[in-house]
């Protein structure tokens, strides 16, 4: 559930992991959002600096580097460490919290919560099963398979068995494996599969149509799936094993309808500081985008239809934002 924006040259990794580590804090402790979106902002702009940075002065020069950080980068270069991140290692219950919203469905609420009621380890959770919802006793179950990224090269196992058993069920589906993997990640935290067939259009049954298709599917890969955290409609969360010699992995499958699938697929494929630039650049052009559809918005500030798209290089061009491939938006 770590998020560090590391590639192999970054200059600035040890800022870029401090950084990362406080942007953790203000989520699961402080759950200060917009604090947690600064911090992780901030690391992936210096992770993609060509340069190393020598001064909290020169950091700054840099967009999504303010005062704050600026001081963080000087201290860090003076002493070897921040006093905050001090702090925070020394404090038992905010180590706890941190450590249980590890586990797959528990937030920092949650997280919280359980710790108050004195529960401080991974141990002590098991003693607590009753506090625990199904998603979050999933979680717990495979706990260290989760903490574990997944290899590159075992997704794209996973890719063409699902590619193989869902063409075979109806080879009018698609199926587009998005995320870190699509952008290119040598490994992964969980694989989040988009399917679309060729019938299915957002109507106001669509949600029926879609929970037969998502059910067929679903069964269709009982070969690959082991767990069912939730199902709806067009949403499946679950776990999938390659074998019992591989760990388990998350694993989410959304079926989208046609006309949805390019927006789908460009939100899916991340990263979410990417989807956020690219949602305020929308803006400024005069578009409302999400995961569903481009809107132009109107002289009333209405948005209006959606606009038909043919590719997720469409999406680009409308907004007049230069193409990124998947690869490019690892921000
Ligand atoms: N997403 C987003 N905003 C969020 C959550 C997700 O824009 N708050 C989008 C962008 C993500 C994609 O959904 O890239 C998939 O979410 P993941 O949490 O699975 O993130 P990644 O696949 O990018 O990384 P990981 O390797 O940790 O799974
Ligand atoms: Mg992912
Ligand atoms: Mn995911």
């Amino acid at each position: 559930k770590r998020k560090n924006p590391s590639n192999s040259n970054n200059l600035n990794a040890d800022f870029c992991e401090f950084l990362s580590e406080l942007a953790e804090y203000e989520k699961n402790v402080s759950r200060n959002i917009h604090k947690y979106n600064a911090y992780r902002k901030a690391a992936s702009v210096l992770a993609s600096h060509s340069k190393r940075i020598k001064s909290g002065e020169e950091a700054k020069k840099l967009n999504g580097i303010g005062d704050k950080i600026s001081l963080k980068i000087d201290e860090f270069l003076q002493t070897g460490k921040l006093r905050k991140l001090e702090n925070i290692h020394n404090d038992n219950k905010t180590q706890a919290i941190t450590l249980l919203a590890r586990v797959s469905g528990i937030g920092p609420v949650k997280a919280a919560e359980l710790v108050n009621s004195g529960i401080m380890t991974i141990e002590e959770l098991k003693q607590h099963k009753n506090k625990l919802t199904h998603h979050q006793l999933i979680g717990l179950k495979y706990f260290e398979d989760f903490e574990k990224k997944i290899p590159r090269s075992e997704i794209k196992e996973v890719e063409t068995i699902m590619k193989r058993v869902i063409s075979d069920l109806d080879p009018e589906f698609t199926v587009t494996i998005c995320g870190s993997f699509r952008r290119g990640k040598s490994e992964s935290g969980d694989i989040d599969a988009l399917v679309t067939h060729t019938s299915l259009r957002a109507s106001k049954d669509h949600k029926k149509q879609g929970e037969l298709l998502l059910n067929k599917i679903i069964n269709a890969l009982e070969v690959l799936i082991t767990e069912t955290i939730s199902k709806g409609n067009t949403k499946f969360m679950g776990v999938c094993r390659l074998s019992p010699e591989h760990s388990s992995r998350r694993l989410d499958i959304r079926l989208i309808a046609n006309e949805q699938y390019y927006c789908a697929v460009l939100y899916f494929t991340g990263s979410d500081v990417f989807n956020k630039e690219m949602r305020a650049h929308a803006l400024e052009k005069g578009f409302t985008l999400n995961e569903y559809s481009l809107r132009p918005i109107g002289e009333t500030g209405v948005p209006g239809e959606p606009i038909d798209l043919t590719s997720e290089e469409d999406i680009f061009d409308y907004i007049d934002y230069p193409y990124k491939k998947p690869e490019e938006r690892n921000l």
